[in-house]
């Protein structure tokens, strides 16, 4: 599972990866300060099954904290997008190709409007500007790397949609793009005119979540208030927020759960506490700084995944070597327990007998189709 963040010059979102991963990546005021990607791992959280099997998970990846499982994903922060950045005006060019591997995009948004299009300081600029024309810019990417591949099919004009759908799907493998994906945009609104057909294929190859950044100024406050009902997957978020939380948890001053609010359990400088406090104001406003939420909103609502556990033994709940709840795969809704079974190795998928619901200990046959937390063995010749 990928992720890219993208977004204008100074939007945040080297802030955001730092917020996720805890990598320490260059950040400033400075419009496009990141000149090479940064590719970390960040997570995503699940009620882990753990509390309601009374049993204590050794995750192999991630972790276990409180109940709540973070399974890992990759995210990737590129370099700031203007307009004309298909055109290769700035430095966005390049990065647009960064994001061939992702599976879905979170534009980072700076709410504020302090910033212009360019990401240099202004005042009062409206956001919305800048959610339109990065989706703009992304669409006009994907018509061009479509177009140039088209070119590739001779008489693809003259072409029945199962062979173009075939033949459409072999050129754009780099982009991450399904053929399912092609066969919806070809059904919905056909190949005759190229830039509605890559507009819709962009929109289910890569689809786009709108984190709307630096919500703890009172300008972004302001223009959430104005946008959320247009918006309705707009998310208020404050990376910085994020940001100093993990570190104080680092620091052992506090108590956190990233996504949840958090306690005080160290002693505190001055400083320290009227950051938290402020922290605090925005947490009970919001909910949360919004930056789990993002990751978790695009993986599990937007992209449609849910999160199994494969388990050698539904007795024990271990893997062979005995370790509790050992992996958790993401995996699309609608995998059949057969395909879960060659995620896992090629070797389970052609040897697959059969696999055993550890709530139900029911035999599942290999068209079962997979529920979110389920935690399941597999049989095996
Ligand atoms: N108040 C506030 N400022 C933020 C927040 N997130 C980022 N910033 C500030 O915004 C500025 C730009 O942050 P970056 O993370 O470097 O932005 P970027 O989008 O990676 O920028 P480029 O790499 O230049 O494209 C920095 O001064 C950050 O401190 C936030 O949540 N709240
Ligand atoms: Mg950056």
């Amino acid at each position: 599972m990928i992720i890219g963040l993208v977004g204008k010059p100074s939007a945040g979102k080297s802030s955001f990866f730092k917020a996720a991963t805890m990598i320490e990546v260059a950040i400033s005021s400075i419009p496009f300060t990141t000149i090479k990607p940064n590719v970390g791992i960040a997570y995503v959280s699940i009620d882990c099954v753990c509390k309601e099997f009374g049993v204590k998970c050794n995750p192999r990846q991630g972790f276990c904290l409180n109940g709540k499982r973070f399974i890992p994903i990759k995210l990737i922060d590129v370099g700031g997008l203007i307009p004309g950045s298909h055109l290769g005006r700035g430095i966005g060019n390049k990065f647009l190709d960064e994001l061939r591997q992702a599976d879905g995009l979170i534009q980072i948004v700076d709410l504020s409007g302090l910033t212009d299009e360019e990401g240099k300081p202004t005042s009062n600029f409206d956001p919305e500007i800048e959610i339109k024309f990065l989706e703009d810019e992304i669409n006009k990417w994907f018509y061009e790397v479509i177009e140039r591949n088209l070119k590739k099919i001779r008489n693809w004009k003259r072409m029945d949609k199962n062979e173009l759908k075939n033949k459409l799907f072999e050129l754009l493998s780099g982009l991450q793009v399904k053929k399912e994906h092609i066969e919806i945009a070809l059904e919905e609104v056909g190949i005759e005119n190229l830039e509605e057909f890559s507009k819709r294929l962009r929109e289910l190859a890569k689809p786009i979540l709108i984190c709307g950044n630096k919500i703890d100024l009172k300008e972004a406050q302001k223009n959430y208030e104005r946008l959320k009902e247009k918006y309705k997957n707009l998310i208020p978020v404050s990376a910085e927020a994020e940001i100093a939380l993990k570190k104080a948890a680092k620091l052992g001053l506090i108590n956190y759960l990233p996504g949840n609010g958090f306690e005080i359990k160290g002693i505190l400088n001055e400083a320290q506490r009227k950051g938290l406090e402020k922290i605090k104001e925005i947490i009970k406003k919001f909910g949360s700084t919004g930056v789990q939420e993002c990751l978790n909103k695009i993986v599990f609502e937007i992209l449609n995944f849910i999160a199994v556990y494969p388990v050698a033994d539904v007795n024990k709940l271990t893997d062979k070597k005995g370790n509790v709840l050992p992996d958790v795969f993401l995996v699309e809704k609608g995998t059949k327990l057969k395909e879960f079974a060659f995620k896992i190795h090629s070797e389970i998928g052609e040897k697959f007998i059969a696999g055993i619901d550890a709530r139900t200990k029911r035999k599942l046959s290999g068209d079962y189709e997979l529920k979110h937390r389920d935690v399941i063995e597999i049989k095996h010749r």
